[in-house]
């Protein structure tokens, strides 16, 4: 153990332990804009440096171990002077329009810039920001190079958690930047799409594409009939910008607001995902039965991310993935089908806008292999999570006093099995629980399959179907989905089924979600699910009464032809 002041604290911390994190131990915050735990840990912003006794240097706090002895100071007049001095510089180059930025009221350097009452800015310069200030308005990925501090943060979140690398440093000194590496454009790069870098942005210099205005022009347009689907794990966030808790901030709560807004008809992607259940577990079923699992797993196909991600990196082994849509898209194809017969509009009229944790299903949505000359489009739009609380709030919706409505029929109604699609592992452990039932007619009890949960990256677990052994992993983030598939392919694992979510934790910590700096919330939230699940009337997708009624009046039975035309794709696209 080292023993150290801080402002006059005396604590003992085991060897190796940082200046910021001993001063944590003492109740002493050091102000940071660049640290992200164990990601991002190089002292770029220089806004945690400190007086350490002795030395004659400052000193940065997040990345220098204690030593015996050490006395430092964080709010000396050097100190002081020193972060003042660093957050200025910062802000030299930085846009400092906040009026207009996405990040406004959640920006941890127009927080700093505050609290340091820094009311003029005297090192006001005019440098260029880069080749890409410029950036293309179409991609779902938006960056603004003007507002970038080159905390390094994206380069680190893409390289170390995903695997793909697609930020670099370029340029040296005061005209460094961040780019897309290797000199390619985002839309050539191989960006999954996880939004990643976005939610790790200290700042606003990275975004979604913003789509709000298409779904206001669709709201305003009398010949548009607005469809509206809640993807799973919206519920366990959405309320967070309004300072809602988990149990305030409900499904049927959110509904009451978009109703508010004008959307004709509010549905819920759990539906869609009891729906996917059905699919993708007889497709599973086929796969054992037929042998075909001796040439790979069964890789779940509803992560955009993840879909992305296999065709760029490892494009040889597509095949692997089920053909099941995901259920957004089959969201889509039902509604545009099935509904739109049931409510007599031709489904041309019917506009599906998603609300989503996610930037990849904004691309998913556009896919050639997602739409088709009787109605266009499965989906018509995509909004993230962010944006519909923008929404709400330039509407001054008010939550907080809204009664809970339930979403309309018959597309509304999900099973538990449907909510804990949102949180890592909830698909695997929905398409088990429904598995089990088709193979042997009764249900296991609803909680069997738990042993997929946990918060560990990549995770097994050994099932027993009637007879046959299972091996599935539950995978997320796409630094330990590339490990598990180099595993796989050196031989070294062997699974029957496989899910994978491109964001750690799965959709619950999804690059949609409301950002909270420095904070990973995906398991709080994926918990949150798991909560809704247990007290379900329903928790097996085969039980949902509107899918069995969808098959029962439209679609047959699973895998009907009509259920392949509309519910599965080649992943080609
Ligand atoms: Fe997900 Fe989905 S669970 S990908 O994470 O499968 O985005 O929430 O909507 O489609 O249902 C995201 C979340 C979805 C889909 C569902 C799946
Ligand atoms: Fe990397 Fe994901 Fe950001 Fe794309 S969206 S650049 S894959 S972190």
């Amino acid at each position: 153990m080292v023993n150290v002041t801080i402002n006059g604290i005396t604590v003992s911390v085991p060897e190796g332990t940082t200046i910021k994190a001993a001063a944590a131990q003492a109740g002493i915050v050091i102000p940071t804009l660049c640290y992200l735990k164990d990601l991002n840990e190089i002292g770029a912003c220089r806004v945690c440096c400190v007086e350490v006794e002795g030395e004659r240097r400052m000193v940065t706090a997040c990345n220098n171990p204690v030593r015996e002895g050490m006395v430092v100071h964080t709010n000396s007049p050097r100190a002081r002077e020193t972060r003042r001095v660093n957050v200025e510089l910062i802000l030299s180059q930085h846009d400092c329009h906040c009026a207009t930025c996405v990040r406004s009221g959640n920006c941890k350097l127009q927080e700093l810039a505050n609290d340091l009452g820094i009311l003029v800015n005297p090192y006001e310069e005019d440098l260029p920001h880069g080749i890409h200030a410029m950036w293309t308005t179409t991609f779902p990925l938006y960056r603004d190079a003007k507002k970038c501090i080159k905390c390094m943060r994206c380069v680190q979140v893409c390289e170390k958690m995903q695997s793909l690398g697609i930020w670099e440093l370029t340029g040296s000194g005061g005209r460094s930047t961040i780019d897309v590496s290797y000199n390619r454009r985002i839309k050539d790069a191989d960006c999954a799409l996880c939004g990643q870098c976005i939610t790790h942005c200290p700042v606003g210099a990275l975004r979604e594409r913003d789509d709000v205005q298409r779904a206001l022009d669709a709201l305003a347009d009398p010949d548009i009939v607005t469809v509206v689907q809640i993807a799973p794990a919206v519920r366990a966030a959405w309320g967070e910008a309004f300072g809602l808790a988990p149990e305030q901030a409900t499904v049927a709560r959110l509904t009451a607001a978009l109703r508010r807004m004008g959307f004709d008809y509010i549905f819920d992607t759990t539906f869609s995902a009891d729906l996917t259940i059905m699919e993708e577990s007889a497709e599973f079923l086929e796969r054992l039965k037929s042998g075909a699992l001796r040439n790979g797993p069964m890789f779940t196909s509803c992560c955009p991310g993840w879909v992305r991600f296999l065709k760029s990196q490892y494009p040889d082994m597509t095949a692997l993935l089920s053909s099941a849509k995901s259920p957004q898209q089959m969201f889509g194809a039902t509604a545009k089908t099935w509904f739109a017969k049931k409510i007599g509009v031709d489904p041309k009229k019917l506009f599906c806008i998603s609300i989503m944790p996610c930037l990849a299903k904004k691309s998913e949505c556009d896919l050639s292999t997602m739409q088709n000359e009787d109605y266009g489009k499965d989906v018509d739009l995509v909004l993230t999570t962010r944006e519909v609380d923008r929404m709400l709030r330039a509407d001054q919706i008010n939550v907080k006093n809204l009664p809970e409505e339930a979403c309309d029929s018959p597309l509304g109604t999900g099973t538990g099995a449907g909510v804990i699609f949102g949180a890592t592992g909830g698909v695997m452990e929905a398409a088990l629980r429904t598995a089990y039932y088709m193979v042997t007619g009764e249900n296991p009890p609803a909680d069997a399959f738990r042993d997929v949960r946990g918060d560990k990256g990549w995770r097994e677990a050994d099932f027993d179907i009637a007879g046959t052994p299972i091996h599935v992993a539950v995978v997320s983030g796409l630094g330990n989905t590339r490990r598990l598939i180099e595993a796989m392919r050196e031989k070294r694992v062997r699974y029957d089924f496989v899910e994978v979510m491109a964001c750690p934790g799965g959709c619950a910590g999804g690059g949609g979600q409301p950002i909270h700096d420095g904070e990973e919330l995906a398991y709080s939230r994926g918990s949150v699910l798991y909560g809704l699940d247990e007290v379900a009337n329903l928790r097996f997708s085969h039980e949902n009464p509107d899918v069995q009624a969808l098959y029962r009046e439209y679609l047959g039975q699973p895998l009907s032809e009509l259920a392949e035309t509309l519910l599965h794709t080649e992943h080609s696209g």
